[in-house]
């Protein structure tokens, strides 16, 4: 193992003065010591958008990296093989190793992505280096040197890094103190609408809304960040006299922020969208997502949906959800949430197969 010092220091030895990506748990080493200070580090909304701020780093003549779950490789595919393979940007790209080498390790949505991770890079003729859990900084050194040899020849070469070769650093504290507990704002807002089918994100959120508030009508989406709401606005859709709740983190959200135009034009009155903004990706470690500088309220608004309020109490809660329910939607309520002080729960997948969570939520929806 080397550490998030080491790493950062070696590529930043080498000119590699900029970083962008979506964290990982890999990675919260590296992107909490680059955060320590101002301009190292670029917090994007998705894999592609990290590319691409490299790229466009490197059009400008810096060197950038990128970092990012391998489970991101699809929101980056676009952008390695159109943009930079196009254009010959050499930009050098770490992806952790979820799922790999032993997918029955991991959790389930990392089952298909894991052992696929080589051969999909081999499918673009990307080249790829593997970092692995025991190397120090000499192997670290020499895999770099291979890049660089991609580099030189105007390709784009990604390291993966296996579980456990970067270590970790601590993580800042949260300087938000207003707010609800994430899982009391999971069960005010579900108490309110029992009859509900509920889309619960990827993350923490998910494993809160099995500890608190499980039934077969909720849908745990693990994976597949950012898409819970486009996956209740089909729910909505088919069932229009159903209310269906979205329970949505602010880092998945603004993963697919074009949800929000899709939402608001297609108007669906049963749909209630539930924005539990911590202003980190709690899940992951707790790297800052960019939504301090963000109105999700405004921006529901401004894309089309009929009401959207902020809340950071209790009784905001109650009176959003009543409201969301008296009135036609779609409803955004963002809900302001406390760091994470407690045990994290487990995830619905410890209990459920997710053939389970899809024949429930299925079977209860068809009732
Ligand atoms: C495409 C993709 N990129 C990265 C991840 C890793 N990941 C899992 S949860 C998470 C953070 C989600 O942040 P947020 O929606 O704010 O919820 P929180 O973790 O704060 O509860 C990340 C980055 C992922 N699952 N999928």
């Amino acid at each position: 193992m080397i550490t998030a010092q080491e790493f950062c220091d070696l590529l930043a030895d080498r000119g590699f003065t900029l970083a962008s990506g979506v964290p990982c748990s890999h990675f919260g080493g590296p992107i909490a010591h680059l955060s320590t200070e101002p301009g190292r580090y670029v917090p994007a909304p998705n894999e592609g958008s990290a590319l691409s701020v490299a790229a466009g780093a490197a059009l400008a003549g810096q060197r950038a990296y990128v970092m990012l779950q391998n489970s991101g490789l699809g929101n980056l595919i676009n952008p390695l093989t159109s943009l930079v393979m196009t254009y010959q940007l050499p930009i050098l790209t770490f992806a952790s190793l979820r799922g790999w080498p032993d997918p029955a390790t991991d959790e389930p949505q990392h089952a298909v992505m894991g052992p696929a991770t080589p051969g999909l890079l081999d499918s673009v003729d990307t080249p790829h280096h593997t970092l692995y859990a025991q190397d120090g900084v000499e192997e670290f050194a020499a895999v770099l040197e291979k890049a660089e040899k991609d580099l030189a020849e105007q390709r784009a070469p990604f390291v993966l890094v296996e579980r456990g070769a970067i270590g970790k650093a601590a993580a800042a504290n949260s300087p938000h103190t207003e707010g609800l507990p994430a899982a009391e704002a999971i069960r005010l807002v579900t108490s309110a609408a029992p009859q509900a089918a509920v889309v619960a994100t990827t993350g923490f959120t998910g494993r809160d809304t099995f500890a608190v508030a499980d039934t077969p009508s909720t849908f745990y989406m693990q994976g597949s960040m950012g898409h819970a709401s486009s996956i209740g606005l089909g729910v909505a859709l088919t069932q229009p006299e159903r209310t269906v709740v979205v329970l949505d983190g602010d880092g998945a959200l603004l993963m697919h922020l074009g949800a929000l135009s899709m939402i608001g034009s297609e108007a669906p009155p049963n749909l209630i969208h539930v924005v539990l903004d911590n202003r980190v990706h709690e899940s992951t470690g707790g790297q800052a997502t960019t939504s301090a500088t963000t109105s999700f309220p405004e921006m529901a608004k401004a894309a089309g949906y009929a009401d959207a309020v902020v809340c950071h109490r209790e009784e905001d809660v109650q009176t959003a959800m009543l409201r969301a329910q008296a009135t036609p939607g779609p409803h955004l309520i963002c809900i302001k949430t406390l760091p994470r002080t407690g045990a994290i729960p487990p995830r619905a997948t410890n209990a459920l197969s997710t053939l389970d969570i899809r024949d429930r939520f299925q079977n209860d929806l068809r009732q």
